[in-house]
């Protein structure tokens, strides 16, 4: 690569410039950038099946409503994601495959199962304060149209993690045995919400290139600090209690010290070992394969079409 185009672009990055499409970039950038998007378009379009699956036992009419819209907005977010990945030169069609042969990953989070209504709870309020917490910062990543995408996509992901605690909130205040659920998704949650930011530090091998190229704004441990400082006074508030024995305010740190994550069992869900990983993947391939004559329709519609006009 040249040197001096290389320089040129390191200082428009330092400068908190956006990178645009047509803008030269290193291959590497190009490359993380395909890399993380992608993941990110995955991990929402993933993400509806957990909650997906209590859509049709939403405990009254007012919550299917809200759920069905908060549903519809993770597809919405998974396609203005994959078309700003596409913007790199990479088509939805290599993406999917990518997630469908396993080469691409997608969030940890969805490998788990929704076991009761108070699960749906705690996605809101757990899953989704964990990735607005990340995403706040995406607004200003260095690639612009990911930066773009970022805006519509936090401020609707605010609102879902506060329908998420308004219904953790009332189970709480609820019967002894809705106050038992909501503990019990708390307990279920937490530990893996914490996984969402990826790796230590120290074990992170993307963070420092990311963090110098301003894709990333903060590394994985801080953000994850960001969310327990945030989340702990949230579940002491309605009375529940942080499944995390470790768990104590330091005072001269400003900030809570806490137990250590089971890296273990992180990187066993990461290699598609997850409780539900299996069952996760054959949704995708089922409503691949099940739209494959939609998309034959198109393709054969646009050649007649092109043909029509040649002729
Ligand atoms: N799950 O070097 P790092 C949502 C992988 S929110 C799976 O630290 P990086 C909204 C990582 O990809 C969830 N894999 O990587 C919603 C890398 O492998 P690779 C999605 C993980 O990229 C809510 C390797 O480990 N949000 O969907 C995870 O610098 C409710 C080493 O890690 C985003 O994707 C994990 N948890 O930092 C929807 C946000 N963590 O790629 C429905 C954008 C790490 O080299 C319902 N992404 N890995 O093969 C990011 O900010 C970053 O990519 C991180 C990881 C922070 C996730």
């Amino acid at each position: 690569e040249d040197p001096a185009r290389l320089a040129a672009f390191e200082a428009r990055v330092a400068a908190d410039e956006f990178i645009e499409p047509k803008d030269w970039m290193p291959d590497a950038y190009r490359k993380t950038l395909v890399r993380q998007m992608s993941q990110h378009a995955h991990s929402e379009i993933v993400g509806m099946l957990p909650e997906g699956n209590w859509i049709t036992r939403a405990p009254n009419l007012r919550r299917k409503a809200i759920l069905l819209a908060k549903v519809q907005d993770e597809a919405g977010h998974g396609l203005y994601l994959y078309s700003a990945a596409e913007t790199l030169g990479t088509s939805r069609d290599e993406m999917t495959e990518a997630l469908l042969s396993g080469k691409a990953k997608y969030s940890t989070i969805f490998n788990y199962p929704t076991l009761t209504w108070a699960d749906i709870g705690a996605i809101g309020w757990l899953v989704d304060g964990a990735a607005i917490m990340n995403q706040v910062p995406l607004q200003r990543t260095s690639y612009g149209p990911y930066a773009r995408a970022m805006v519509r996509i936090c401020k609707e992901e605010s609102f879902h993690q506060r329908q998420g605690y308004e219904i953790t909130m009332h189970l709480a205040a609820g019967t002894p045995e809705q106050k038992r659920m909501a503990q019990d998704a708390l307990n279920r949650w937490w530990w893996p919400s914490l996984m969402m930011f990826g790796p230590p530090d120290e074990k992170s091998p993307n963070t420092e290139q990311s963090m110098r190229w301003r894709i990333k704004r903060d590394t994985n441990d801080e953000l994850r600090q960001k969310f327990v400082d945030i989340t702990v006074p949230q579940a002491e508030a309605i009375g529940l209690k942080v499944p995390d024995d470790k768990l104590k305010w330091n005072e001269e740190r400003g900030a809570y010290d806490f137990g250590e994550v089971d890296w273990e069992e992180f990187y066993a869900v990461v290699r598609g070992e997850g409780p539900v990983a299996k069952e996760r993947m054959q949704a995708r391939q089922k409503a691949w394969d099940d739209g494959a004559w939609v998309r034959d329709a198109a393709r054969v519609h646009a050649e007649k079409r092109a043909a029509a006009k040649q002729a």
